[in-house]
């Protein structure tokens, strides 16, 4: 049994007005922050207190119900530890590199506050993170013409795979703190991807390397029955 909270999709507004008082005094979205210095790049952007996002469709995507905070979801743990942490960043690119984590805290960091959709119906909206956008590191790396697709390797094998384009949005994260914190156990450490506008099992835990390819490739679940897109607004539950 769970405690999560449950709201009807009518009640979505009521919930959202009342966060809105509650955070008013909070600052935007997205921001970039370079050495000391903290620049909001994207207010107009910030979701909350909104019940429509900017591209016009509706913060909880149909057949989605709002709990308060994540659901650890399981999976295979990676090494939690900061000091055995390496992100490969490899495939369709000309300058492949690898990351430890030292050198993640030290690339530009965006803190984000967006909202989170599991296909097991749950959804986390106003859900805070902090880290790298894939993007950069894709710039970095710089990733071929022919590259269309970004696999997300993980821990034990795990991968999701992600249309080039959705994996390097500018909400696109390599994330290493949650709700301000370092990511607790169950949610990836130190690091994981995170894949907001795609349902959750896109966002790889325990993130080992981002890989670039030409041609597309199911990932764990996408080979296990779940849909290869994964559009929540479309509900791409099943393949
Ligand atoms: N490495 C790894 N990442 C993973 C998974 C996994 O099993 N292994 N599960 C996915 C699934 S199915 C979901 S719903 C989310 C859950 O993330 P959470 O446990 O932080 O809520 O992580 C995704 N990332
Ligand atoms: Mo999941």
């Amino acid at each position: 049994m769970d405690s999560f909270k449950q709201y009807a999709p009518s009640e979505v507004a009521r919930i959202e007005e009342r966060r809105r008082f509650l955070k008013a005094a909070a600052a935007g979205s997205v921001m970039v922050a370079f050495g000391g210095a903290t620049f909001v790049v994207a207010a107009a952007d910030d979701p909350r207190g909104k019940t429509t996002r900017p591209d016009g469709r509706p913060r909880l995507p149909p057949g989605q119900r709002i709990i308060d905070a994540l659901k650890p979801m399981g999976g295979d743990p990676g090494d939690p530890s900061p000091a055995g942490f390496k992100l490969h960043v490899h495939g369709e690119v000309e300058n492949p590199f690898v990351v430890d984590f030292a050198q993640l805290l030290a690339m530009p960091q965006t803190d984000l506050t967006c909202d989170v959709h599991c296909v097991t119906t749950w959804s986390m909206l106003d859900s805070t993170w902090r880290g790298v956008q894939v993007a950069h590191l894709a710039k970095l790396a710089r990733v071929k013409s022919t590259a269309r697709y970004v696999i997300f390797e993980a821990a034990h094998g795990y991968t999701a795979n992600v249309r080039l384009a959705e994996g390097t949005a500018p909400n696109v994260l390599v994330a290493h703190q949650h709700g301000g914190k370092p990511l607790s156990r169950p949610h990836g450490p130190p690091a994981r991807a995170l894949v907001p506008d795609l349902y959750f099992w896109k966002s790889a835990k325990w993130l080992t390397g981002i890989r670039f390819s030409t041609r597309d490739q199911p990932g764990y679940w996408e080979t296990r029955g779940y849909h290869n897109h994964a559009d929540p607004w479309k509900e791409e539950r099943h393949g």
